[in-house]
């Protein structure tokens, strides 16, 4: 009974899917008629493609449920070996110094003092047994353990009716959350891997657990958090990929 409204709510959003669909195929037509040039260097086809993909977000957000479990496993299958990712080899991977480090916040956030390592550490925590999945066509079932991000936005007094949590990272690296995301109850600011302190190589002090979202949205070494209204930039979504890249 419950699940009318989803079902209903689903087909019609894939009859608009198939309407924006359309447009985009007849475009491709029309742009192919032109002829000569090499289709996918079409400045108007990439501008298509991109609509697309900025609509396939918004259907992703739309049907986002804050409170849907991503599957959890049996501590048993979290591997010990988790596999190391980012943009450049594991040799060049920060390593940040705890005495040092400190978390800074901005935006729509009431207590914007930095946090500490040792701080971080006192927080409230949970564990999960969760699947990574990778674009590049991996996946691996880890053990974390950290603080729901809630708790944290909690704590800090952040607006959690804005609609946006950017992360920068030390790295160089930067993503964004949607709000329902930020807050989801498997959203974790993960102190651990495999019940031991986050190995430098995979974001110590802390990375973004997040399982109902691809690996690239979960961003190691965060040196900085910002709530905002305004969608902030991904990494790889400024190189091509799907911002919202739920899983
Ligand atoms: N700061 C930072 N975070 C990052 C990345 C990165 O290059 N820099 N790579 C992302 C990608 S693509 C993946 S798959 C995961 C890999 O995390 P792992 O090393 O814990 O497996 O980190 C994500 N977070
Ligand atoms: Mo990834």
């Amino acid at each position: 009974m419950a699940e009318l409204p989803n079902l209903r709510r689903t087909a019609q959003v894939g009859q608009i899917e198939r309407r924006v669909l359309m447009r985009g195929t007849l475009s491709l037509g029309a742009v192919s008629l032109l002829g000569g040039c090499d289709i996918s260097d079409s400045n108007a086809v990439q501008g298509v493609l991109a609509a697309m993909s900025r609509w396939n977000d918004r259907v992703q957000a739309a049907l986002f449920s804050g409170t849907r479990l991503a599957p959890v496993f049996d501590e048993r299958l979290a591997v010990k070996n988790f596999r190391y990712n980012a943009y450049y080899p594991k040799q060049k991977a920060p390593r940040l110094d705890a005495s040092d480090y400190r978390l800074e916040l901005s935006g729509l956030i009431g207590d914007k003092r930095p946090w500490s390592v040792a701080q971080l550490h006192a927080l409230p925590q949970q564990s999960q047994v969760t699947r990574h999945v990778c674009v590049e066509g991996w996946s691996m079932i880890g053990k974390w353990t950290g603080t729901p991000f809630r708790t944290f936005l909690e704590r800090v007094g952040a607006d959690t009716t804005a609609r946006y949590v950017g992360f920068t990272c030390a790295d160089g690296y930067y993503e964004g959350l949607d709000m329902p995301t930020a807050l989801h109850p498997q959203t974790i600011m993960a102190f651990q891997l495999s019940d031991q302190v986050l190995p430098s190589e995979f974001g110590f002090p802390f990375k973004l657990r997040i399982p109902t979202k691809l690996g690239f949205k979960n961003p190691k070494w965060v040196t900085s958090i910002t709530v905002t209204n305004r969608e902030p930039p991904g990494f790889w979504t400024d190189r091509g990929y799907n911002w919202f890249s739920g899983i």
